[in-house]
């Protein structure tokens, strides 16, 4: 779908309900925030649907009276009849939580706006460029495609999901077009140390705390190519930690030189176990999530399923372990 088209699909309904992805990232939450604003000036009256709600590392990011209808919220789904539903950085219907699939599946017009290059095209109509950074990339082609206004607080939120899904601009999606993207964002009011401060300086304490249980307890294959932790379930409610407090761990287990791909594995409070996995460029750790029904970017990808927790872990590095390319000699 070109932009022109998205642009004149969005323009009949009036009511919008946009929803972005269980666990929600900064790209997820950026995009709604980002599309729902421009939206609403528009003059279209925008409900926010995120299962697991907003985190509080990017609470910083909403303005007064914003709030996101989650699994907590009173109001019961059934009462919300958009005239659309957008779907926002998700790859397959079912990430935006089963709960609100009656919702989508009602919406008269369905909207998926996404980046994942495993992305299954399941809406009326889908823009999907796995090219792009990060979902808010995609967005903010769009708007400028199509001269929407680009305020301040749209810009914000683009910047959110930018800087986020470039991992701060290290991953290999950081490329010249993120840094024109972000330029463009920071010259129309994008708050570049704010928004990173409040993302990534304000945790909370259980959070660091389980970062430490997964440094110590982390595994390495014998030639430490490969790291990983294993946390269960007990040890994440010891320490009072919940779900949103594994963010950022996984990354920091591969921050050691040698490193080719590196894995945490939790459990949900569905009872599934959960790998989140991580490669830093020869091995593409999607296809081994889709052998354990899961999936993402080659080299950032997660799975969940319902194997007990330490033989997900001991099938998952072993299956790592059989890809990984012979050592260059240095
Ligand atoms: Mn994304």
């Amino acid at each position: 779908m070109e932009f022109k088209e998205l642009e004149r699909i969005l323009h009949g309904p009036e009511s919008f309900a946009l929803f972005g992805h269980i666990n929600p990232d900064g790209d997820a939450i950026g995009a709604m925030l980002a599309l729902g604003r421009a939206l609403k000036a528009r003059g279209k009256s925008v409900a926010w649907f995120s299962l697991d709600g907003v985190p509080g590392f990017f609470e910083h990011m909403l303005l007064p009276g914003e709030t996101f209808l989650d699994k907590h919220s009173a109001a019961p789904y059934d009462a919300h009849n958009p005239d659309a539903a957008v779907l926002l950085d998700c790859a397959t219907p079912r990430r935006a939580g089963d709960e609100f699939a009656p919702i989508i599946k009602r919406a008269p017009v369905s909207v998926n706006i996404d980046h994942h290059v495993t992305n299954e095209t399941f809406a009326a109509h889908n823009l999907i460029l796995p090219a792009a950074s990060s979902t808010c990339e995609i967005l903010y082609e769009f708007m400028t495609a199509c001269a929407w206004d680009i305020t301040p607080d749209i810009a914000a939120a683009l910047y959110l999901g930018v800087m986020y899904d470039t991992g701060r601009f290290i991953h290999g999606n950081t490329t010249p077009a993120v840094f024109r993207i972000c330029s463009g964002l920071a010259a129309r009011g994008a708050d570049p140390a704010f928004i990173a401060n409040g993302v990534y300086n304000n945790r909370s304490l259980a959070s660091v705390r389980l970062l430490g249980y997964a440094l110590n307890h982390m595994q390495t294959t014998a030639d430490n190519r490969v790291a990983w932790a294993v946390i269960p379930r007990s040890v994440l409610l010891d320490l009072g930690a919940t779900d949103i407090d594994t963010e950022g761990i996984v990354e920091a287990l591969g921050r050691y030189s040698g490193c080719e791909a590196h894995m945490l594995f939790t459990e949900g409070p569905d009872g599934k176990s959960r790998a989140s996995s991580r490669s830093t460029g020869r091995i593409k750790v999607n296809q081994v999530c889709q052998v354990f029904g899961g999936g993402g970017h080659d080299f950032a990808a997660g799975a969940r399923n319902f194997m007990p927790l330490n033989e997900l872990a001991e099938k998952f590095v072993a299956e790592v372990v059989s890809r990984l390319p012979a050592r260059t000699e240095t």
